[in-house]
């Protein structure tokens, strides 16, 4: 049976995909605008930064496209009886993300360059797992229990990430700054803590009875969690890479230097 959604519902997903539009370019514009205020040798991160949020910002506009085109209005509902809705633009879209993410954490960290391949290749190859055994999971009917199979399986490289960022990385962090360690550990509890939302996103189609709610909540909470992984990581990104360039004695071109080094 096709799925109705009253208005309400309808336009709670349609303007959460908004915002995420309006966030995502927002964020572009921003990370643009702020990369001259890092020093050279930190500028890798806003790059990979402002390459997700372009990424995600292309995505949400063609969700948001294949959300109108997936319903037709009458009598006061939304009846979905269009084009299939295409979840996978979300999945292609952590594809490309996921790892451009831990990339920017890696690389800001400015470790070795052994180091940093070593995380960044064992990273990505978990983020792929993660992602693409939780694809054929979230295309399945709510009460198809392989949904639960594909979501466990794509679970173990989700674990895996975590067990690095918090493991391998924390006896990395010794040699920062006490500044750039505490931004690091707070940029891990928010990985914890915004990550956390997809996988129990994913799981609403079989928690919630009613596929009207479960349907809308899943869409919200996963706009929801890209927001807060893309846009205000990219922000806390930014943040450890200007203590940085302070820390090496950067300068912004174009700001006069302090008080003091002026009158010298
Ligand atoms: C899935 C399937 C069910 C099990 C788990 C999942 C985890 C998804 C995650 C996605 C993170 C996406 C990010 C996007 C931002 O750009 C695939 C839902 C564990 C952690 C950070």
């Amino acid at each position: 049976m096709d799925l109705t959604l009253s208005e309400g519902q309808f336009n709670l997903v349609y303007n959460s995909f908004s915002f995420v539009i309006a966030s995502m370019g927002a964020a572009l514009l921003f990370f643009l605008l702020a990369r001259t205020r890092v020093a050279p040798q930190h500028r890798m991160a806003v790059t990979l930064s402002t390459l997700v949020v372009a990424i995600a910002l292309y995505h949400y506009v063609r969700i948001f496209g294949s959300w109108e085109d997936a319903f037709s209005y009458a009598g006061g509902e939304y009846t979905q009886d269009g084009k299939p809705f295409n979840e996978g633009y979300r999945y292609v879209d952590w594809l490309l993300t996921v790892p451009l993410l831990l990339a920017e954490l890696v690389v800001v960290l400015k470790l070795t360059q052994s180091k940093t391949r070593s995380l960044i290749v064992r990273l990505t190859i978990a983020a792929v797992a993660m992602i693409v055994l939780g694809y054929p999971g979230e295309i399945l009917d709510a009460d198809d229990s392989m949904r639960t199979v594909w979501g466990v399986l794509s679970t173990i490289p989700f674990l895996y990430i975590l067990y690095v960022l918090f493991a391998e990385l924390g006896k990395s962090l010794e040699r920062q700054s006490d500044g750039v360690k505490k931004l690091v550990d707070a940029l891990r509890y928010i990985i914890l803590a915004t990550w956390g939302i997809y996988p129990i996103a994913y799981m609403l189609p079989s928690l919630i009875d009613d596929e009207a709610n479960a349907e809308v909540a899943r869409q919200v909470m996963y706009s929801i969690g890209d927001v807060l992984a893309k846009p205000l990581f990219g922000i806390l990104v930014l943040g450890i890479a200007l203590a940085k360039s302070r820390e090496d004695g950067y300068i912004e071109p174009g700001t006069t230097p302090s008080a003091t080094s002026a009158d010298a």
